[in-house]
């Protein structure tokens, strides 16, 4: 997901660049925005950190990308791409980096494991959505 920070900024582009630069394939994507129910549904991992609350009003508060991509060793491959949680951690040149504000605005969404790429990708895209 290309988060509503990024999408405020007018990052869309630049940030679509970077990922099909970087040799993904993007075989679904949607512009959308989520309820409060989706986003607590999507980060219900995360629902007993303190940051909860202000991670679903965040997720919440305009529109996003999503996306389903495809690529050898994806997972890995994204995250270096995307850069650390906190963009002043992420190295030079990575999305969170170069688009990011701070650890709880930070641009990007990328799955952490093929597991959950799959739980991810059906959470935003029927069957055939996907191409
Ligand atoms: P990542 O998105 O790098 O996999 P996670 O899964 O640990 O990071 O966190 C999910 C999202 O929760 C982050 N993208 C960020 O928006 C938010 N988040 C994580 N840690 C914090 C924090 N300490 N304070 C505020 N928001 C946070």
């Amino acid at each position: 997901m290309i988060k509503p920070d990024a999408v405020e900024n007018g990052y869309i582009g630049a940030i679509l660049d970077k990922i099909t630069a970087a040799g993904f394939k993007i075989v679904a994507m949607k512009y959308t925005q989520l309820s409060k129910r989706d986003a607590e549904l999507f980060y219900a991992i995360h629902k007993d950190r303190p940051f909860f609350g202000e991670l679903v009003e965040f997720m919440t508060r305009g529109p996003i990308v999503a996306a389903i991509l495809e690529k050898d060793n994806a997972v890995d491959d994204f995250r270096a791409l995307i850069g650390a949680t906190n963009p002043e951690e992420a190295a030079e040149g990575t999305i969170r980096k170069l688009y990011a504000a701070s650890i709880g605005e930070n641009a990007i969404h990328g799955s952490d494991s093929d597991e959950n790429a799959a739980i991810e990708g059906a959470f935003h895209f029927s069957g055939r959505e996907v191409y």
